[in-house]
């Protein structure tokens, strides 16, 4: 990504999925914001986004994190702020993925894999991604293989956002298989 993308997008995530108050905007319940008055907000804080910009961040980056349903905006995923996107339950795969620091295994192993911050665990649906994932953290990247099937049979929901990550409350210990 150019920096101006990468900017572009990183003030959107932060307003989007945590502090919409930053910029003075409110959010719907699901998370949805007017388009015209986003831009508006960003303008009158001094830190404009054309609407060519924000279009290009919308549909240029591979991990479609924004989306757009007619004139309004919002993150696919990864809220701080509360928010009900309306996901319906779905059963996952037979193997999800997490991709995670080495430095981290050893609390994963005795807590499973706990949502933070976020609303919940993110978990990729192959590999590759996992990677991806994992090698934003430091040290070396680790990938851990979710026994979905076996987690959906026991009752755990799993839902997945619009750009294909995958969503479950909590994964306790026990379905953590590599
Ligand atoms: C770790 C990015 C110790 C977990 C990515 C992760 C993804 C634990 C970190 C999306 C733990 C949380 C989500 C435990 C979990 N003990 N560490 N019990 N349980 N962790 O960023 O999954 O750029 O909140 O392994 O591409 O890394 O935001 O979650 O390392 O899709 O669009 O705690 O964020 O997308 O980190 O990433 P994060 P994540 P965006």
């Amino acid at each position: 990504m150019t920096d101006d993308l990468t900017r572009a997008s990183k003030a959107l995530s932060y307003v989007l999925r945590h502090r919409p108050s930053s910029i003075g905007v409110e959010l719907d319940g699901a998370g949805w914001v007017g388009i015209a008055d986003l831009l508006a907000a960003f303008a009158r804080g001094g830190r404009p986004i054309p609407r060519d910009l924000l279009d290009r961040v919308v549909e240029g980056t591979d991990k479609r994190r924004f989306e757009v349903d007619g004139d309004r905006i919002r993150a696919a995923q990864g809220h701080s702020v509360p928010v009900e996107l309306g996901l319906a339950p779905v059963t996952p795969p037979d193997r999800l993925y997490h991709g995670t620091s080495a430095r981290f295994l050893e609390s994963i192993r005795a807590e499973g894999l706990r949502r933070g911050r976020r609303h919940d665990v993110h978990l990729s649906p192959d590999a590759e991604t996992a990677h991806r994932v994992g090698a934003r953290r430091a040290g070396p990247t680790v990938i851990l293989r979710i026994d979905a099937a076996g987690m959906h049979r026991a009752g755990h929901v799993f839902y997945r956002a619009a750009n294909g990550v995958w969503l479950t409350a909590a994964v306790p210990p026990q379905w953590i298989e590599a």
